[in-house]
């Protein structure tokens, strides 16, 4: 009996050992929260950055993608981040332009529509966008750019008086003002739920990228994509400022390593993924190409009126942006 005893007691000490010993290794799991498909290029690309800080971590940050919106929708993921609800996540901050202008820095129609352009305007905003993020208890770990956004119909449409009265998915404040510009109705809409949206007729039309239009099979039910190239917005992935000032010092600079890797793997895959997505929507059945002469000239007066507001909005940091992004692109 009492050799059973001292057993049971010497098990139980190597037990209360063993969850030491994992407690002491500080191994975190960390939830992620991304809007957007599994199999779109952002989430494949959050899912190697959660395996590169795994293994560069050697296993203390262990971090589970959500794709699809499946843990907090896009809109809620920022906050979401920001209250510490999760450790990390990733979003599209041009759907924060109402807190700060700046966040739209990647939407203004026709500022920058390649995605050298668009690596340059980026390079101009980003001090800026860190310094708001980091009052907002916010660290960026790495920004990937969406391929240029075009325009999205069921009906065929060759000026912007054909746009009258159409309903319009939009997905941040820049689409959501461009819909009321060209006189359609901009309904938001979360890019899981498009397919239901333009199936059930509750939107007819939107601007957004080839990829996003492939990852949600829209040819089911719109007939045109026009490629406008208007702008390349950029999904942010982000950590709780407060989790990551608790990460050492060697794991931040393995998990900024895999940032860095994560930032141009993306935009790789992005570009890759703009000429296979657009052969997608076609051999989807749509009808993809340029827009009329007319539409691109009517849309540029109303990109002429959106800058005018963005700049009015973000003002001298909105300026300075955009005098760093011109400076670079002499
Ligand atoms: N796809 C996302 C944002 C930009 C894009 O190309 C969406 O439509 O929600």
């Amino acid at each position: 009996m009492k050799t059973l005893t001292k057993l049971m007691t010497a098990t139980a000490i190597t037990a209360v050992a063993t969850i030491g010993a994992q407690a002491g290794s500080h191994a975190q799991k960390w939830d992620m929260p991304m809007a957007y498909s599994a199999t779109n290029f952002h989430s494949e690309n959050g899912v190697k950055f959660a395996d590169c800080v795994r293994e560069g971590t050697g296993g203390a940050i262990d971090i589970t993608v959500h794709a699809s919106g499946s843990l907090f929708k896009g809109a809620d993921i920022k906050r979401a981040v920001q209250t510490g609800q999760v450790p990390i996540g990733e979003r599209l901050l041009s759907g924060h332009q109402n807190e700060n202008a700046v966040f739209g820095f990647d939407s203004v129609p026709f500022l920058a529509t390649s995605f050298d352009a668009s690596a340059d305007l980026f390079k101009a905003a980003k001090p800026k966008l860190e310094a708001i993020l980091a009052d907002q208890n916010l660290t960026l770990l790495y920004s990937v750019p969406w391929p240029p956004q075009g325009l999205y119909f069921r009906d065929e449409v060759t000026s912007v008086a054909d746009m009258e009265g159409i309903k319009f998915r939009s997905y941040n404040n820049a689409t959501a003002r461009l819909a009321e510009l060209t006189g359609m109705a901009p309904i938001p809409i979360e890019a899981a739920e498009i397919s239901q949206a333009f199936a059930t007729g509750v939107a007819d039309s939107m601007i957004s990228s080839g990829a996003t239009g492939y990852d949600r099979k829209v040819w089911e039910s719109l007939n045109y994509f026009y490629e406008v190239d208007a702008w390349l917005p950029y999904n942010h992935v982000m950590v709780n400022s407060e989790v990551w000032a608790d990460v050492s010092d060697e794991n931040k600079a393995a998990m900024m390593a895999c940032a860095e890797t994560a930032a141009a793997d993306g935009l790789e895959a992005s570009k890759a993924y703009t000429q296979f997505t657009l052969d997608g929507l076609r051999e989807g059945g749509m009808t993809v190409g340029p827009a009329s002469e007319q539409m691109v000239g009517e849309l540029k007066a109303i990109g002429e009126t959106m800058t005018a507001e963005w700049l009015e909005a973000a003002g001298e940091d909105g300026a300075a942006i955009v005098d760093g992004f011109m400076a670079m692109m002499q």
